[in-house]
């Protein structure tokens, strides 16, 4: 139930492009339709796919990642799991490689392939001789494939170097062969950390675009070229050739880098490249999203954003044949009116519905299911991106939970270790509190709670920047009925300070605790609504 937006052409391009939790994009283009992918770590369905006629405004197809058979994430925690995909077009097939981290389960790096890019994609293919992370594929103009991709130069050793490496990669059997080149050793700028890499041929000449300097605020990019595409490869002496880590951590956008490139039909170069926007202090909730910025080559090198040196631009939209098709709606309800959930919602680790439509239509019911977000196991949760600084969310909930372990409402989530809930629960005397819990360190602590009679009631999670207000009203009453039961300050949800690589993700979530629980909770509607600025 996607309302599907309008509008018209902007005058400059409005950064991010995709806000929110979009790490590590990367981009192909075929004919006029350009296919963009992002990480997901331990969240299904994984590798959401965008498309976009004019790189600026982009719409989810589908999943790369959507089903059980293709990969198990159950053991694998919060920041770990699927991390930075390429996505490529090759006569007639897509490519998707990446790699599975963590986990006790099947890892490592693996291709995927689809005739369409909104699916269905292939099982994984698994490149077991593809060492470390970040894999890309690189299609040349003599008919030849190739893998490259990032490992440490000692194993083990992440204080270490890291080495991007390249073998030949066989289309038809999907596996690597050959003999392995090291294409760079360390960074190649001299600084830590080559990951990410991406080669292009550009006339006639090959690239290697990596990200250095690790993914936090020193993050940036650099490129070297060579004659063969095996090397040797020289760095560009000026290298990084886009960073804003010399802008302090007060400029609004920070730890640019990670990107990859793409040729437009009007021979226009772009890239997309992710960066952060930390707010109240240095705290991206949004974790690292996905910007836009115009490349042009000049001396046979490329200049990103060439006269801003910012991705604040302004840029002027990159040029198009095809008309745009609008911004996508920021704004979402989901009324569960629909065969399915909105696709943007996300589950953690799994890719089975625990959740129902059907059992009381057009509601989402929820069984309050054993496990809960502090463990590495599947929670009743489904979340989405919190995309916005300030915005309410907010569900009417419809539980009578039976015990004080039983608990429904709404859940900001981090990790396993950082979350945050406004939740209806069990009083111990047959009646219902809501209450305010915060998990911050592994610490769990109760911040308030207030008696709350029986019926379906309002949760909403009222964010400021920093202050989450977690308020609540009876259902149907009006806005003055609205009470807040406290405001938490969201600071700790933040990867500087729970660490990991992610953004936050919000959204309706159940649990009994670990105990046995035939309660379930009947979420009528959702909706995600962005404050005005
Ligand atoms: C990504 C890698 C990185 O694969 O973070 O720190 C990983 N570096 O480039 C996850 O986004």
């Amino acid at each position: 139930s996607l309302p599907e937006g309008t509008g018209e052409a902007a005058a400059t391009v409005a950064n991010p492009v995709l806000p929110g939790c979009h790490p590590d994009p990367s981009v192909c283009r075929v004919g006029a339709d350009y296919y963009l992918v992002t990480s997901t770590f331990e969240y299904f369905p994984g590798i959401p796919v965008f498309h976009s006629r004019d790189l600026v405004h982009w719409r989810p197809v589908g999943h790369v990642l959507d089903r059980p058979s293709q990969v198990d994430l159950g053991t694998v925690a919060s920041s770990e799991g699927i991390f930075a995909a390429t996505i490529r077009h090759h006569r007639g097939r897509f490519y998707v490689v990446t790699t599975l981290v963590g986990g006790s389960g099947r890892g490592g790096t693996f291709v995927v392939t689809a005739t369409d890019p909104a699916g269905p994609w292939s099982d994984p293919v698994w490149l077991d001789d593809a060492p470390g992370i970040d894999p890309s594929l690189f299609f040349d103009d003599d008919g030849r494939a190739w893998c490259t991709g990032t490992r440490l130069a000692e194993p083990g050793e992440w204080e270490g170097q890291t080495d991007v490496w390249l073998r030949e990669f066989d289309t038809a059997e999907l596996t690597l062969t050959g003999p392995e080149h090291l294409l760079w050793r360390g960074a190649l700028h001299g600084a830590v950390w080559a990951e990410g890499p991406h080669l292009y041929k550009v006339d006639g000449r090959y690239y290697l675009l990596a990200a250095e300097g690790g993914t936090e605020h020193r993050h940036a990019v650099s490129v070297a070229r060579a004659d063969r595409v095996t090397g040797p490869y020289t760095g560009n002496p000026a290298n990084p050739v886009f960073t804003h880590r010399h802008l302090g951590r007060d400029f609004p956008v920070v730890g640019v880098g990670h990107a990859d490139l793409v040729r437009t039909a009007a021979g226009e170069w772009w890239a997309v490249l992710l960066g952060s926007r930390p707010y109240g202090g240095y705290h991206p909730n949004l974790g690292r999203e996905t910007f836009l910025v115009p490349v042009r080559w000049e001396d046979d090198w490329p200049l990103f954003a060439p006269g801003a040196g910012t991705t604040l631009g302004p840029f002027r939209p990159p040029v198009v044949a095809a008309p745009a098709g609008g911004p996508h709606p920021d704004a979402v309800r989901d009324d569960f009116d629909g065969p399915r959930p909105d696709p943007r919602w996300n589950q953690v680790r799994t890719a089975e519905p625990f959740w129902s439509l059907t059992a009381r239509p057009g509601s989402l019911r929820l069984p309050l299911g054993p496990a809960t977000l502090a463990e590495v196991g599947t929670p009743c949760f489904l979340g989405r991106r919190q995309q916005h600084q300030d915005v309410a969310v907010s569900a009417l909930v419809d539980v009578e939970p039976r015990t004080p372990l039983e608990w429904a409402g709404l859940a900001v989530r981090q990790s396993e270790a950082d979350h945050l809930v406004l939740a209806v629960a069990g009083d111990g005397r047959g009646g219902r509190r809501v209450l305010a819990a915060v998990r911050t360190g592994g610490e769990e602590h109760l911040v308030a709670q207030a008696p709350l009679p029986s019926g379906p009631v309002v949760l909403r999670i009222h964010a400021e920047g920093r202050r989450y207000g977690l308020r609540y009203a009876p259902a149907g009453a009006g806005p003055d009925a609205e009470t807040e039961l406290t405001a938490v300050d969201g600071g700790f949800l933040s990867s500087p300070r729970a660490g990991g690589f992610l953004g936050v993700w919000l959204g309706p979530y159940a649990t009994a605790h670990g105990a046995p629980s035939a309660t379930v909770a009947d979420i009528d509607w959702f909706d995600y609504r962005p404050l005005a600025p």
